[in-house]
């Protein structure tokens, strides 16, 4: 490689690191987990990590069931991905099958309602809201911490499919197949500060109780920006490429 084109090179691999940051690579476009699989939620992507304060309850993953339990109310046991984790899309979609089980809520009114069993979801920091499953209840929040649109559905007979689709400020939920509740985002509150996040399980210092999970998958894709040294030996490795094609072109008769 002529000493000019090595100085280009390495110039151009230069900007590159320079501008390292914006060179974020997709490397998974979505997350989904079923229990079918025999892994638990963390164990297919550890991004979706586990937040376990409870005593002695842990995820069980028994007969293609994930069971999420907690016994007193301050007990946390969920799973969540966020901030740099998480590049939300225009239209957030949210799946998830799953059964409630027993459990009770210290706030049940339209005050900071809270249940043991629920998926939050913010798309931008401090930006999101909240879906409950209570028994035979769904409900989102209004405003920074009261009771949003609710509807009465079973929730509790048997594993129901749910949809979560966030687009802009709208808010739909579906429960196999047919809207049920509508709502929107709102910004502060209880997610003051929060980075867009996605989480299921319980989350909450008010309720306790069991929910049971066959599969969780979202449409918001995981970024990692590469290592400067990664990137530099990369791009390192592309200018050799380009040298050795060049010596050879160079190596062929005039045509
Ligand atoms: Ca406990
Ligand atoms: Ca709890």
């Amino acid at each position: 490689m002529p000493t000019r084109r090595l100085l280009a090179c390495i110039g151009f691999a230069a900007t590159l690191l320079h501008g390292a940051p914006t060179l974020a690579m997709p490397i998974s476009s979505s997350y989904v987990w079923t229990a079918a699989s025999g892994l638990l939620p963390d164990q297919v992507d550890a991004r979706m990590a586990l937040t376990d304060t409870a005593t002695p309850e842990a995820p069980v993953l028994s007969g293609g069931v994930l069971t999420i339990a907690t016994s007193s109310n301050p007990e946390f046991l969920f799973y969540s991905q966020g901030g740099t984790d998480l590049v939300v899309p225009a239209t957030l979609t949210i799946e998830a099958t799953m059964r409630l089980g027993a459990g009770s809520s210290s706030q049940t009114g339209t005050t900071a309602p809270r249940s043991y069993a629920s998926i939050v979801f913010l798309t931008a920091t401090s930006v999101g809201n909240a879906l409950f499953f209570g028994p035979d209840r769904l409900f989102l929040l209004t405003g920074p911490d009261n009771l949003g649109p609710e509807v009465i559905v079973d929730t509790d007979d048997a594993f129901h499919d749910y949809v979560i689709r966030v687009s802009g400020s709208t808010i739909d939920v579906y429960q196999d197949s047919i809207l049920v509740l509508s709502g929107s985002q709102f910004t502060g509150g209880i997610f003051s500060g929060v980075d867009a996040r996605i989480a299921f399980g319980d989350g909450t210092l008010a309720a306790q109780g069991t929910s049971l999970w066959t599969r969780f998958a979202h449409n918001a894709s995981a970024s990692q920006v590469p290592e400067p040294a990664t990137l530099f030996l990369a791009l390192a490795a592309l200018c050799g490429v380009a040298g050795s094609r060049g010596a050879r072109r160079r190596a062929l008769p005039p045509g």
